[in-house]
C-alpha cells in the first residue's frame, strides 16, 4: 500500500510517498504563520494536488493535539497563532482516499520503536527537541494516545516554577525552557543576535553564552527523561528533532542523566530516521488503522 505521509511541525511541513518504510518524491515547505487557517488549507491542497493518483491513503503526523479529525493547538504561538484546525476536512476536500492523523511525536515515535526489540524494550519514550518540545510514549509495547489524544505532551511538564511563561499559558514548561523557539527567544535579546542553528555552532567554539543556553535546555532534557523513566518504568528514550539532532545535543542530556543516581537512568539514543521519524511513523500507523477497516 502506497501512503502520502505529511508531517506538520511548526517550522516545517514535509511531505512523501511512504512505501515499506521507504520515502520517495519527498519535499519540505515552511509551515505558514500568517494568516494560518487560509494559509494551511491551501498548502494541505497543494500538497495533496501534487501527489494525485499515487497513493491508496493519506497518513498526518501534526504538531498539536490531534482528537476526531481536529488539531488542537495546545501552543497556538508554535503554529502562527494557529488554535484549531479541521485537519481531516482540510484534506478530504482534496481526496476521497481514507485520511488518518496522528501526533507529529506519537507517530515518530511508532516510526523508532519498529526498530527495537520489544521484550527489551517494553516501555519506550520519543523525545522531539524541535519549535516545540513532543513526546510520544510507548508502554507494554503499545503507542498511548488517551482517550483524547493528548498522551505524550511531556513538554507541557514543569521545569522550572520561576522559568519563562510558555505559550500554552503555565509558567516554565519544559517547552518554555529548552525548545527550538525557547532557543530562539533567548539568542534574540543578546547583543550579537543569531538563529538557534548558530547558537549551536557559537556553542561547538566555546561561546560562553551560547554554551549557558543549549546546558540549559539540555539540563530540562535530562530531567525530563529521568522523570520518564521513574513515573513510567521507561528502558530507552530516543531523541529527535533539529534541536534534539544537532551535533552536542545529547552527549549534553546523556551527561546530565548520568550525573543523577542510577534509578533514572535508561538507554538514551539519537532518532534513526532522524528527520523523516514523523514521515516514517505516520505511514506505519496509518497502515495499521487501515486493516483495521472492514
Ligand atoms: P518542526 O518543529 O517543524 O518539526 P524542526 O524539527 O526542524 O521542525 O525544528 C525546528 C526548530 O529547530 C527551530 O526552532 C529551528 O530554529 C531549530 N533548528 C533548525 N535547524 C537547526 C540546527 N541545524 N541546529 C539547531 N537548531 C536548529
Ligand atoms: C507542542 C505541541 C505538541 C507537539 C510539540 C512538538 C502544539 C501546536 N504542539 O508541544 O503537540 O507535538 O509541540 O511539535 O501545541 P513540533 O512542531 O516542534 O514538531
Ligand atoms: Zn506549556
Amino acid at each position: 500500500m502506497r501512503c502520502l505521509a505529511l508531517d506538520i511541525g511548526g517550522t516545517k511541513i514535509a511531505a512523501a510517498l511512504v512505501e515499506n518504510n521507504q520515502i520517495q518524491q519527498r519535499q519540505q515547505i515552511v509551515t505558514p504563520q500568517d494568516d494560518a487557517v487560509n494559509a494551511m488549507h491551501e498548502a494541505l491542497g497543494s500538497l495533496v494536488q501534487q501527489y494525485a493518483g499515487q497513493f491508496d491513503f493519506v497518513s498526518v503526523a501534526s504538531t498539536g493535539i490531534i482528537n476526531h479529525g481536529i488539531l488542537t493547538a495546545l501552543n497556538p504561538k508554535n503554529l502562527g497563532g494557529l488554535a484549531e484546525f479541521p485537519l481531516k476536512d482540510s484534506i478530504a476536500r482534496h481526496t476521497d482516499k481514507p485520511i488518518f492523523l496522528l501526533n507529529d511525536v506519537q507517530a515518530a515515535a511508532c516510526a523508532e520503536y519498529q526498530e527495537l526489540d520489544p521484550k527489551k524494550v517494553p516501555n519506550f519514550a520519543f523525545i522531539v527537541v524541535s519549535t516545540g518540545v513532543g513526546g510520544g510514549i510507548i508502554l507494554n509495547g503499545e503507542l498511548q494516545t488517551g482517550p483524547n489524544g493528548v498522551v505524550g505532551h511531556i513538554g507541557h511538564s514543569l521545569a522550572d516554577p520561576h522559568g519563562e511563561m510558555c505559550g500554552c499559558g503555565r509558567r516554565g514548561c519544559v517547552e518554555a525552557v529548552a525548545a527550538g523557539r525557547a532557543i530562539e527567544r533567548d539568542a534574540q535579546k543578546w547583543d550579537n543576535p543569531c538563529s538557534p542553528k548558530e547558537v549551536f555552532e557559537r556553542f561547538r567554539k566555546n561561546d560562553e553564552k551560547a554554551t549557558a543556553l543549549i546546558h540549559r535546555s539540555a539540563n530540562a532534557i535530562a530531567n525530563l527523561v529521568a522523570d520518564l523513566v521513574i513515573s513510567l518504568d521507561i528502558q530507552q528514550v530516543v531523541i529527535g528533532g533539529s534541536v534534539g539532532l544537532a551535533e552536542g545535543y545529547l552527549p549534553l542530556v546523556k551527561h546530565y542523566v548520568q550525573a543523577m543516581p542510577h534509578f533514572y537512568h535508561c538507554e538514551l539514543t539519537n532518532a534513526k530516521y532522524a528527520g523523516d521519524a514523523g514521515l516514517i511513523g505516520a505511514a506505519y500507523w496509518g497502515e495499521l488503522e487501515l486493516a483495521k477497516q472492514p
